[in-house]
Order: structure tokens, then C-alpha cells, then sequence
């Protein structure tokens, strides 16, 4: 088996200990950490996405692999940061309401922390009156929303209208993503940026609060 496809089953058969000792090993050998994250970790969640739609895999087996990721992120996430650490803006991010997948998300705030933002993050499961409320406390330029459930895109539209009916929509722009998010989804919820992923919402970020 390829360093790659080891890499991979660690993280698919939820090892934890082995996928970090893998990541480690990986690191010493010369490997970047964007090439472990793009090349390894995120297809193996793709994988472990695949075999919980088939019903390969259930629900315990998914969140043994997603601690696994998140055991490895952390790892990497002091060797992702980006080159420009100027301060650019103040962000307010979380998962809305009702989606409890967080992954995607703080590899997001992580890489806008790593840009130069100071990010607020309020977890999973946000309510849109708690965007509100966090992006006025904190004096947010930026709101972001991810959702990677059908079934929760639709709290980003009201998360938009509940900042709309606040009067601070005019303040901060919001950005949107997570795997079922478009750009048309987010055109179409008069959000002001849609990225694909994480390196690309922190540069979006940096161009929308410029
Ligand atoms: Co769930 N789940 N899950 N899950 N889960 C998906 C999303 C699913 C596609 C799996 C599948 O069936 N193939 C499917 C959704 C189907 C749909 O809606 N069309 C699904 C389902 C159905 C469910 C449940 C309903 C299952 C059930 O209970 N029957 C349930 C829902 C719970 C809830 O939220 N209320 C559920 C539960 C779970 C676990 C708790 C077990 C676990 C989450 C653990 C955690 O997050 N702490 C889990 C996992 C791990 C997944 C998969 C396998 C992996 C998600 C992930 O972490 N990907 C996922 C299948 C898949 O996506 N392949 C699946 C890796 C991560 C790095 O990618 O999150 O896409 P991603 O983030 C990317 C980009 O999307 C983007 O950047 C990130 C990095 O590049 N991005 C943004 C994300 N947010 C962004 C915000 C931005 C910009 C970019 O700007 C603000």
C-alpha cells in the first residue's frame, strides 16, 4: 500500500493513534501539510461520505473517522498558515441550525485565523438570531454559514433574512459554503461570496471586507 493509501484506510477504518502517527511520519518525510489534507484526508472523508450513503458504513463508524480527521487537522493546523498575517477583519462563523457538521467549518476558520482574521467561532447548530447576535457583539465584517445538509441550506436564506430584518445586513457582508452549496444557492440567498473550500473562503474573505 502507497504512504497515501495508508493514510487513508487510517483515517476510513476511524484508527485515530495510527492516522496521527501516519500524519507525523508523513511530515518528516518532507510532505506539506496542504498535501496531506488535499491529497490524503479530505478524499478518505469523501470515501467514509460514499460508504455512509451506501450504508457501508453507520453512523458510529463516521464519527470515529471524523474525530480521527479532526485529531489530524490539529496536527497540521499550525503548519496551514498562510503567508500574510496582517490583520484583516473581524469573522463570525458557524454551522446552522440544525446541522451538526463541523469539519469542513473549522478548517474554514482556521485557514481565515491563519489569513490574519479574528474569527469568532460558534460552533454547530446556530441559530440564525445567534449570527445576529455575534456578529453585533463582536463588530463582525463578516458573517460566514456552513451547512452540508440539503435539508439545513435553506436556515442560511433565513440566517440572511434575520440579519436583513436586524439592519445589519448593510454592515456585513456573508459568505456561504459546505459541500451541497452553489454559487447559484448563494446568489439566490443574496449572500455576497459562495467558496468551494477553505483556502478559497479565505481569500474570498479577504476580497469581500476589503
Ligand atoms: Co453526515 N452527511 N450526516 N455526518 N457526513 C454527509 C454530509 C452526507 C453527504 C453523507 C452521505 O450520505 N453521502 C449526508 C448529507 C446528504 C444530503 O444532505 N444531501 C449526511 C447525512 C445524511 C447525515 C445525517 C442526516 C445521517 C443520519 O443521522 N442519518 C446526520 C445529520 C446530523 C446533523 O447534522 N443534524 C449526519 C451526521 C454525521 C456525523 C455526526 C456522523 C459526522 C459529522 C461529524 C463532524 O462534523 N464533527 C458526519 C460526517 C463526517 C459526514 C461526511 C462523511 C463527511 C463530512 C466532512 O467532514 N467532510 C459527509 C460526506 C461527505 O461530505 N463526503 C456527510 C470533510 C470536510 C473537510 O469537507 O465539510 O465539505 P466539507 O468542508 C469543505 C467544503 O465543503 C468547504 O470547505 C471545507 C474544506 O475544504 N466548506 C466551506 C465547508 N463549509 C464552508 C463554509 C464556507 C466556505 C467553504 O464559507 C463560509
Amino acid at each position: 500500500m502507497s504512504d497515501w493509501a495508508q493514510l487513508k484506510q487510517a483515517l476510513i477504518s476511524g484508527d485515530g493513534e495510527e492516522l496521527c502517527r501516519r500524519v507525523r511520519q508523513t511530515l518528516d518525510q518532507g510532505v506539506s501539510a496542504k498535501d496531506i489534507l488535499n491529497q490524503a484526508l479530505i478524499p478518505a472523508m469523501d470515501v467514509v461520505g460514499e460508504r455512509m450513503e451506501n450504508e457501508d458504513m453507520f453512523i458510529p463508524e463516521v464519527l470515529m473517522a471524523a474525530k480521527a480527521m479532526s485529531a489530524a487537522v490539529e496536527i497540521l493546523k499550525p503548519l496551514l498558515a498562510a503567508d500574510d498575517l496582517s490583520a484583516a477583519g473581524k469573522v463570525v462563523i458557524g454551522t446552522v441550525k440544525g446541522d451538526l457538521h463541523d469539519i469542513g467549518k473549522n478548517l474554514v476558520a482556521m485557514m481565515m485565523e491563519s489569513a490574519g482574521f479574528e474569527v469568532k467561532d460558534l460552533g454547530v447548530d446556530v441559530a440564525p438570531e445567534t449570527f445576529v447576535a455575534a456578529a453585533r457583539d463582536n463588530g463582525a465584517q463578516l458573517v460566514c454559514l456552513s451547512a452540508l445538509l440539503t435539508t439545513t441550506m435553506p436556515m442560511m436564506k433565513e440566517t440572511v433574512a434575520a440579519l436583513e430584518s436586524s439592519g445589519l445586513r448593510d454592515k456585513v457582508k456573508v459568505m456561504v459554503g459546505g459541500a451541497p452549496v452553489t454559487r447559484a444557492f448563494a446568489a439566490s440567498i443574496n449572500a455576497d461570496g459562495y467558496a468551494p473550500d477553505a483556502g478559497s473562503a479565505a481569500k474570498l474573505a479577504k476580497s469581500l471586507v476589503q
